[in-house]
């Protein structure tokens, strides 16, 4: 029997890309660390979640985004930063997923080597366009901050609350910062080998400078952070090799990085606001 026209299965048009303001954001936030907040209570607010991952229904997002978050012992930072983020995420109009990346074991903490390790794995899910490493303390204060990536290496955060919202030095790259998937292969991702406390964002910086690229950020008064209080972690003391290290990056940068990080997936779990990856990164040699 022929079908008449009106029975036919329209195919769903393709849906026009995001306008590159996106209308729905709001500048300066309010932000709340309420001590009573639960992931309950997050999990019912952020509804359109789908395990861990979002994108826009009315629209094409210029971007796919994975956010990268290494961790371990922080549940409730973790929890403030998924409240806040990912509704942040929303206005933005950004398809994304957060992935949090989770030390297993308590060898001394490896945040480099985990934003590795959660690079290759978010790739295994799909072809990320950009990846955000993300301190799990670190929440935004305004959405003008874009969560995107640009022709050059992008550090999100210029001030914050804790510093008096001052770049604390030039040349800066810690807390937040975002490539794309090209960017981060050609300086080969993160070193591996730097345990414990400080000097693996300054190595990321001589990565993508010996690369002949620049670092742009937002202006400052766009992006600024709250960062939540905490002591120096347990697991996690000063690397006191760090100025060694960054001595030679410059030589050691080709063989240490994406191309010769091994590791141990432990579990993959994908809850509603993110996909945990419990790894063992091994312990310094
Ligand atoms: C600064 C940088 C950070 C990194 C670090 C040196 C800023 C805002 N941040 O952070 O990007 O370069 O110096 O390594 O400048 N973490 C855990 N559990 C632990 C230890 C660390 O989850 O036991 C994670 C967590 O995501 C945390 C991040 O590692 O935010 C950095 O550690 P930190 O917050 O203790 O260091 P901080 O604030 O000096
Ligand atoms: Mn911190």
């Amino acid at each position: 029997m022929v079908q008449s026209i009106e029975e036919r299965v329209e195919e769903p048009p393709t849906k026009e890309s995001c306008p590159e303001n996106s209308p729905l954001l709001r500048g300066s936030l309010k932000l709340t660390f309420e001590p009573s907040l639960t992931l309950e209570q997050v999990e019912i607010e952020n509804a359109e979640v789908v395990e861990g991952q979002y994108k826009p229904s009315d629209c094409t997002a210029r971007q796919s985004v994975a956010i990268l978050i290494p961790h371990r012992n922080r549940e409730k930072h973790l929890l403030y930063l998924l409240y806040h983020l990912h509704p942040f995420l929303q206005r933005q109009q950004l398809h994304y997923a957060v992935y949090v990346i989770h030390q297993a074991g308590d060898a001394t903490f490896n945040r480099a080597k985990l934003l590795n390790v959660g690079y290759l794995e978010a790739l295994k899910d799909y072809n990320w366009d950009c990846f955000i490493f993300h301190d799990v303390d670190l929440v935004p204060e305004n959405d003008h901050n874009l969560y995107m990536c640009a022709k050059q290496p992008k550090h999100l955060v210029v001030g914050r609350n804790s510093t008096g919202y001052k770049l604390r030095y030039k040349g800066y790259f810690g807390g937040v910062s975002a490539m794309t998937k090209d960017q981060f292969h050609k300086v080969n991702g993160f070193p591996n080998s730097y345990w414990g406390w400080g000097g693996e964002d300054d190595d990321l910086r001589i990565r993508v400078q010996l690369q002949k690229m620049a670092i742009v950020r937002p202006p400052p008064e766009v992006a600024r952070y709250t960062m939540v209080f905490h002591n120096r972690d347990s697991g996690n003391q000063v690397n006191k090799d760090r100025m060694q290290l960054l001595r030679r990056t410059h030589q050691t940068w080709k063989n240490d990085g994406l191309n010769s990080c091994s590791y141990k997936v432990m579990s993959v779990h994908r809850a509603p606001l993110y996909i945990n990856v419990t790894v063992d990164i091994g312990q310094p040699e």
